[in-house]
């Protein structure tokens, strides 16, 4: 039985002498104290791993007198609003957020070298105090405090604390800007709840870019004024023979208002010329031979091609890019361009030179998978990396040279952290082309050193996609990025200095508990030391 009145105040004694319970608003509950103090999460016990932590000083402690104080503008209240509505339910205190006060949990902005998303967390008996030059730094602050507090903070019901955070000072800035995860909602298509289920958890690991597949050849999801049957009819279907399903404009807006709101930019892709099979059946006149194929349901690649020599692909790219742009605030369209096996290779040449531009002409910047190495990239334009270790020299060679010409690169090498790869042979959703990948084998390798001949400064980062054909449900998608994601998520984060699997894999065992708090359905890999459930 857990009561919370929480009006009496009243203290314990942990580990000897050490008073851990402040006087003030204190939980009143059964059992004994000394029982369930446990000493609070290690400052550095966090996913992805800070730059650094000086610990030292008595944790604090929150309680029903604690106050959430921001100091900044009205986004800072909202960053500090967001903390208190995900403290609220496990702590039962009222946390109310007030741009004045002392002591609590202050969010502040200063200007400093914190960088565009680094922070410092300081932790003491009188408070916790996160600093940072940009919300997005304090937002990020915020899941690291999350992740100090038990993992009972996570449950929506009220749990009994204490609710103390270790004492000390942490500074922490990412390694790579791009840090990113993609969602294929073309093989199966996911709602608009759905996806906001995985920005929260993208969130808590500090991802900052969302790549939504957004069309293939067995659905289109975004809806198009221009060409309404590509949603209509493109997008009523998916592998297996399901409804499909697509956004209307207001929901994908809503997408990326959320997404915004968790300090994600959403970079949409046009999988082009391949990959197109659901355009292909919606529009008889995109076909070279006009004639429309059926609508596909199977998990083939390669098999479909825009046809390069009409002009009504051109019109067709350029309503889709510019309408897509003006519901994109972020700088990026994706452009796909990957496994065009039915488009000759001087096809996909002029094409990609014809397309690309288009892009720029609406104002943003080309993403492509890495076979746009094979054209010619955009000035500006990002090539994601999508190899294996057995991809070929020459393959290889051809992204590296587009690297040092200025074509920078996004790895998402598929034999580490393709989620949508099985651990291993028994395990259940997945799919095993680039080999089984286990959560070490996920996570032990360099950004930074991972293809020769490309300068580190040629990396911009890192991101996970997530294909979809094996996946229809949340706890699907769970399963195979839980808990793999994090890992990618620590390689774009966390310096390579602090790169260690011994110790990565220790606190990626933490998150375990937390995981199951927020019910999220992850793999119990053998190689993470679980606590017992
Ligand atoms: C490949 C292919 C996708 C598949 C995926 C499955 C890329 C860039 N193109 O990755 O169409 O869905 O593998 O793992």
């Amino acid at each position: 039985m857990r009561r919370h009145h929480g009006t009496t105040p009243r203290t314990a004694r942990v580990l000897g002498s050490l008073l851990l319970i402040a006087a003030a608003g204190g939980l009143t509950l059964g059992a004994a104290p000394a029982a369930r103090a446990a000493a609070p999460v290690p400052l550095d016990r966090i996913v992805p791993a800070p730059v650094s932590v000086t610990p030292g000083g008595t944790p604090y402690r929150v309680t029903r007198a604690t106050g959430i104080h921001v100091d900044g503008p009205a986004e800072v209240h909202r960053i500090g609003t967001y903390l208190a509505g995900l403290l609220r339910p496990a702590t039962g205190y009222p946390l109310p957020v007030t741009d004045h006060g002392d002591g609590g949990i202050l969010l502040r902005l200063t200007q400093g070298d914190y960088g565009a998303e680094g922070y410092r967390l300081h932790s003491g008996a009188d408070g916790v105090t996160l600093t940072a030059r940009t919300p997005a730094g304090l937002f990020h602050a915020v899941q690291t405090l999350r992740q100090l507090l038990p993992a009972a903070v996570e449950r929506t019901t009220v749990q009994r604390g204490p609710w103390q955070i270790a004492a000390g000072t942490l500074q922490d800035r990412p390694r790579y800007a791009y840090r990113g995860a993609m969602l294929d909602v073309a093989r199966h298509f996911f709602t608009v709840p759905q996806v906001k289920r995985y920005i929260d958890q993208l969130a808590l690991y500090k991802i900052n870019e969302l790549h939504l597949h957004l069309s293939d050849d067995q659905g289109w999801r975004i809806a198009v004024d221009s060409w309404p049957r590509l949603a209509s009819y493109g997008g009523a279907g998916e592998v297996g023979g399901g409804r499909g399903g697509h956004y209307t404009k207001a929901d994908y807006r809503e997408i990326v208002r959320y997404a915004a709101s968790r300090y994600l930019e959403v970079v949409p892709e046009i999988d082009m010329p391949g990959h197109t099979n659901a355009a292909l059946a919606s529009y008889a006149k995109l076909n070279c031979d006009g004639v429309a194929p059926p609508r596909y349901t199977g998990t083939q690649v390669g098999f479909s091609s825009l046809c390069v020599s009409k002009k009504a692909t051109y019109d067709f790219a350029d309503d889709v890019i510019r309408e897509l742009a003006a519901l994109t605030p972020g700088r990026y369209v994706h452009l796909g361009g990957d496994e065009a096996h039915s488009t000759a290779h001087a096809d996909y040449v002029r094409f990609m030179d014809r397309v690309q531009p288009l892009v720029a002409r609406y104002g943003k910047t080309v993403i492509g998978w890495h076979q746009l190495t094979g054209a010619h990239p955009a000035k500006g334009a990002l090539a994601q990396y999508w190899g294996v270790d057995g991809t070929g020299a020459a393959e290889k060679a051809q992204v590296a040279a587009a690297a040092r010409n200025g074509t920078h690169l996004i790895l998402s090498p598929a034999d580490r952290v393709y989620l949508d790869m099985k651990y291993t042979a028994r395990t259940g959703p997945g799919t095993k082309w680039a080999g089984l990948v286990e959560v070490h084998r996920s996570y032990d390798w360099n950004p930074g050193t991972y293809l020769a001949g490309v300068p580190a400064s040629a990396v911009r980062g890192v991101e996970a996609p997530l294909w979809s054909e094996t996946v229809k449900t949340s706890a699907g998608i769970e399963y195979l990025a839980f808990p793999r994601l994090a890992g990618a998520a620590e390689l774009g984060w966390s310096p390579a200095a602090r790169h260690d699997w011994s110790a990565y894999r220790k606190r990626l065992a933490a998150q375990g508990p937390r995981w199951d708090a927020l019910g999220i359905h992850y793999y119990r890999s053998p190689q993470v030391p679980w606590p017992a459930r």
